[in-house]
């Protein structure tokens, strides 16, 4: 399993990225730290240098394992779910365009907030599971020409209102059917949803293909009190071998954060 730390040019308060600031900083600090990666969260795909960054990569010896998308979701209002075609249009063309950024980096791209909410007029629910669906199917039309993956995450109910649990999004991983199409699995969320994160994540064997690690309070594992021996282990069992990104509050600081997570995770993988 690979270690990345999760980066954003700038990022709220509240948002749980590591490492906010220039890429140069962040791909440097991951390399000392001894990390494998930089997630990369973005609201556009040209807000970053594309060659500057893959030329960062390659210099550190760093993967860039998916590119977070959230943040068009929280800031512009776009989803899939959207009753607005000219909204869900959006959507599918910012994913798109992410994909292509991905290619490019050798890089994935989440699905997450872009999925979008169902609302609660019950009469419009079954309408919006319906064209999110189509939205992600387009999109993977799009990842399979360019061979990018897409990673669908299950987020937590305070925030989503459908792909809550890995059983729900696992359903939706079925249903629209695409190689290119993987799962995330968050343990932020899981812990929030799951009623057992182990056997969650066995039953999501083969399926699996990113992780958000963070601790219960979305501080770096070890800073909290979820069982991450025993997450590790589920993963260990069914020969997870992607990325353990964590998508984490910089607290008490990121630099401090980074360290302690590292270590923390290594010395679990370290154990039998
Ligand atoms: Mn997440």
């Amino acid at each position: 399993m690979k270690i990345a730390i999760t980066a954003a040019l700038d990022a709220g308060r509240e948002a749980p990225i590591l490492f906010r600031g220039e890429m140069e900083e962040a791909f440097a600090l991951a390399a000392e730290l001894g990390y494998d990666g930089v997630e990369i969260h973005l609201q556009h795909p040209q807000d970053i240098d594309r060659i500057g960054v893959g030329e960062l990569a390659r210099r550190h010896g760093l993967g860039v394992p998916t590119l977070g998308t959230g943040m068009a979701a929280g800031r512009e209002g776009i989803a899939f779910s959207d009753s607005d075609p000219a909204i869900r249009a959006r959507a599918v063309q910012r994913i798109c365009s992410q994909i292509d950024l991905a290619s490019f980096l050798h890089s994935g791209v989440t699905i997450g907030l872009i999925y979008g909410r169902l609302g609660s007029d019950p009469a419009m629910r079954e309408e919006k599971r319906e064209a999110a669906a189509d939205c992600l199917k387009e999109c993977c039309r799009h990842a399979e020409h360019r061979g990018v993956t897409l990673f669908l995450e299950a987020i937590n109910r305070y925030e989503m209102d459908q792909l809550v649990t890995l059983d729900e999004a696992i359903e939706c991983l079925q249903k629209v059917g695409s190689g290119s199409l993987k799962l995330l699995a968050d343990t932020f969320h899981m812990n929030i949803e799951e009623v057992d994160l182990p056997g969650s994540l066995r039953r999501a064997a083969g399926l699996l293909g990113h992780v958000h690690l963070s601790d219960s309070n979305r501080q770096v594992p070890g800073h909290g009190h979820l069982d991450v021996k025993a997450v590790l282990d589920a993963l260990r069992s069914i020969r997870f071998e992607g990325y353990l990104a964590f998508e984490v509050l910089p607290l008490p600081d990121p630099v401090s954060a980074a360290r302690d997570g590292i270590a923390h995770v290594r010395h679990l993988l370290s154990m039998p």
